[in-house]
């Protein structure tokens, strides 16, 4: 890090999932670059294609240093996700948009004294409909993901009364339909 290099509060690693059908999920993922400086992160992202750009099954994931994006690590095994669909109407203003005002506030350290609670960000890129996602480290922690669900809704400017879903990592990864019972709701009943 140069002396005029701003550090980031935590320090980061982009990753990147292209879908091969011949490999697994876990080889189909890579690490891109790691970023512990707000110019590094500017660096990383201006390189980077837009996730508008990228081909279906796709999907960018950054996470803090030493947390591997998936359900297994450690980090992640009792943790959860907040859940937005892209509107497939208006994916061309709001997935590039949506993932960067995620990015910027995983990075910027926006969630209050719950920062700890982040572990990363996805965004997925599917046919069916793009999904971006803020992973958290404890799904029983119900206030505080309350709290991140509110502000992550803030910070993407979705409509308060469009419903977003906080879904338990376990309840994904054993699912036998599509559909997980979410756990949290927004706006709350
Ligand atoms: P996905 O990429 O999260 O969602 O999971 P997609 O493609 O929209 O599919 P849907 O089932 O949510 O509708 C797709 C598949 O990728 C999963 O069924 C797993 O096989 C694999 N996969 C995804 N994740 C996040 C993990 C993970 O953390 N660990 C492992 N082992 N496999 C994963």
């Amino acid at each position: 890090m140069s002396s005029e290099e701003h550090p980031l509060h935590n320090k980061w690693t982009l990753w990147y999932l292209q879908y091969s059908p011949t490999r697994s999920w876990e080889e189909s993922l890579s690490e891109v670059s790691n970023m512990d400086t707000v110019e590094k992160f500017w660096a990383t992202f201006n390189h980077l294609q837009g996730p508008s750009k990228l081909g279906w099954g796709s999907d960018y994931y950054l996470f803090k240093e030493g947390i591997k994006p998936m359900w297994e690590d450690e980090s992640n095994v009792k943790g959860g996700r907040w859940l937005v669909y892209i509107d497939k109407e208006k994916r061309d203003q709001q997935l590039d948009k949506n993932w960067l005002e995620l990015l910027m506030a995983v990075v910027g350290e926006q969630f209050e004294e719950h920062g700890q609670e982040i572990c990363g960000a996805v965004v997925n890129i599917r046919r069916k409909g793009d999904k971006i996602t803020l992973w958290t480290r404890d799904a029983l922690k119900d206030d505080v993901n309350l709290r991140i669900g509110q502000i992550f809704k803030q910070k993407l400017e979705i409509p308060d009364a469009e419903v977003m879903r906080y879904e338990v990592h376990k309840d994904s990864s054993s699912k036998r339909s599509s559909t997980v019972k979410p756990r949290i709701v927004l706006p709350q009943q």
